[in-house]
């Protein structure tokens, strides 16, 4: 595989002090320099992992995608323009922005700013979290994982697994298309959504520690309005998290324990059972929504399915 994993991603908003306090009281990652009209977020010895600048079209802004080195970014990048798609070289100013040796950029088929990039700086210190967190789960597994929504599934799937070379982990049909991807040992680093408009559902982190993900879901509690989903554990990866309303609107999942796969013998297969052995209950839902979920849930447990 040519891409390694999940580097870091790029928020646009107009709620900057909003995002500063989810991203430190809440998560636990650590605020670095803001002098750049921007906010930059570590979580581990890289120097930037989550940052976010002020821009009126609230959203993801860019992925950034890892390669080993100068080799396989030259590879990719072929690759992506022999599928018709312009590749633009990242300059000494971006660079330095993103905090890593190399990158490109491009639009995928949803209009989707990627980057790609090799070596990553680290920081100038240890990572020191916000909140006394045991840490994030990242190395060799990436930041964590990327979910988008797409009206264009089809046309999402084959670009990310045909050309950027991502593996399909499993997929469900129904009620609506859902394909998650491996990229290493994490079960998915990135996911697809049908959906009526292409935007991001969520993004995830993965603590080292059940207690920091029970912890952090106690501080969202007491902020009126911030828990979007409750605690609940995922069929498919077996995560244990809940999701928060990101101050851009999207979702942020913070879990624990996710399953970690062999990618050389991992086949791909169809998945039936929703979303989540328990949990999860959808609080920002209407009610008929919310109860048409909570029947496949409870059927789910009826059945006594659980993680192996
Ligand atoms: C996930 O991590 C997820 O976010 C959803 C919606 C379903 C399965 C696993
Ligand atoms: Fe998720």
């Amino acid at each position: 595989m040519l891409i390694k994993g999940l580097g870091y991603l790029g928020i646009a908003s107009s709620h900057l002090d909003d995002w500063d306090k989810v991203a430190t009281g809440i998560l636990g990652m650590e605020r670095t320099d803001s002098s750049r009209s921007a906010l930059s977020f570590r979580m581990d010895s890289q120097a930037q992992r989550l940052s976010v600048h002020s821009g009126a079209k609230e959203g993801l802004a860019f992925m950034g995608w890892e390669v080993e080195g100068p080799v396989a970014l030259q590879a990719i990048a072929a690759r992506i323009e022999k599928a018709g798609i312009a590749v633009q070289a990242g300059d000494a100013a971006l660079r330095d922005q993103r905090q890593v040796s190399d990158l490109i950029f491009f639009t995928d088929p949803d209009g989707h700013r990627v980057e790609v990039f090799h070596t990553a700086l680290s920081g100038p210190a240890a990572f020191a979290p916000a909140r006394p967190i045991s840490g994030f789960l990242t190395e060799s597994l990436g930041m964590g994982h990327i979910v988008l929504n797409s009206a264009n599934a089809g046309k999402m799937l084959e670009f990310y697994r045909d050309v950027l070379g991502f593996s399909v982990s499993d997929y469900g049909k129904l009620p609506y298309q859902l394909y998650f991807f491996h990229v290493n040992g994490r079960h998915h680093s990135f996911a697809l959504v049908e959906a009526a408009n292409a935007s991001c559902h969520h993004f995830m982190i993965e603590l080292q520690a059940l207690d920091d993900v029970g912890q952090g879901y106690d501080l969202a509690q007491m902020d009126e309005g911030r828990v979007a989903y409750t605690l609940g554990r995922h069929i498919n990866d077996h995560m244990f998290s809940f999701y928060l309303r990101s101050p851009s609107g999207f979702f942020i999942e913070y879990g624990w324990g996710g399953k970690i796969i062999d990618p050389q013998s991992w086949k791909p297969h169809e998945i039936f059972d929703g979303p989540s052995y328990w949990g999860h209950d959808r609080l920002y839902m209407t009610e008929p929504q919310r109860s048409q979920i909570r029947a496949i849930t409870l059927d789910v447990a009826r059945r006594g399915l659980r993680s192996p």
